[in-house]
């Protein structure tokens, strides 16, 4: 039982959760504006995409109760409860965006804590690389900080994930053996994919330079 937590109404955790939906919709903007601003003046972005999105009430409590927290320790325990998701074309934009973060650090965020799942990839099959911040945010009642998670992966990680978490959602982090077993073979095999797809990056890059500048010229007639 989590003294407190499981107490908490509706609208107490529609109010805990307003900063983290203020610090979201901060951190999508800031990786959207990396995107547009690089594009604008015809540089390659590393960044594909950014969805974002605050933690299910359910999910906070049913991970407060795992890792026995309570009430006032959940701001410092759960790292996710805010979750920004960039999604790049190689695996090599993941690690020009942790740069990017980087150099952020002590101006509008600071870096609590890295997971790279990519080196260190899950049991589960699992690849992405994490970075847990602090982001500051200004609230009607005064200056906040707020952790936020950036997960950020290649577009098959994102697609390998995606299947994952939708299969142990309908099993209950249970999903039977033969489906697990398939799902460490499609792994790999999104693996191999970034692995072929980084090989010919620079090909790929002037095709779709040829192709956007084409796109643009078509669209301005
Ligand atoms: P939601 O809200 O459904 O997205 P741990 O318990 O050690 O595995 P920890 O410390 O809670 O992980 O944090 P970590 O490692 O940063 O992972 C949290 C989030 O990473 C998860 O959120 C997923 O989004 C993603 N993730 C981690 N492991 C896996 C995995 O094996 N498969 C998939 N599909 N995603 C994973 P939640 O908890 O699922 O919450």
């Amino acid at each position: 039982i989590i003294k407190g937590v499981e107490k908490m109404e509706n609208i107490e955790w529609k109010k805990f959760l307003i900063p983290y939906e203020h610090a979201v919709e901060e951190l999508k903007v800031k990786f959207r504006s990396i995107r547009s601003e690089l594009l604008m003046v015809g540089a390659y972005s590393p960044i594909e995409f950014v969805v974002g999105r605050v933690k299910r009430v359910s999910s906070i409590l049913e991970k407060a109760k795992l890792l026995n927290l309570e009430l006032d320790e959940i701001e410092e325990g759960i790292e996710d409860i805010a979750g920004i998701r960039i999604m790049c074309q190689f695996v090599e934009d993941i690690y020009t965006v942790v740069d990017f973060i980087r150099e952020r650090e002590g101006k509008d965020m600071e870096i609590v804590n890295i997971k790279d799942y990519i080196t260190n990839q899950k049991d589960s099959g699992y690849r992405s690389y994490h970075v847990v911040v602090r982001y500051p945010i200004q609230t009607a009642f005064g200056h906040k900080k707020i952790l936020a998670e950036i997960q950020i992966r290649t577009l098959a990680m994102n697609f390998w994930a995606t299947i994952e978490h939708s299969l142990n959602y309908k099993y209950k982090q249970q999903i039977p053996e033969h489906v697990t077993d398939r799902l460490k073979k499609a792994a790999d095999a999104a693996m191999v994919l970034d692995q072929e797809m980084s090989e010919i990056r620079y090909e790929i890059r002037e095709a779709q330079k040829l192709f956007e500048t084409k796109s643009n010229v078509v669209s301005a007639i």
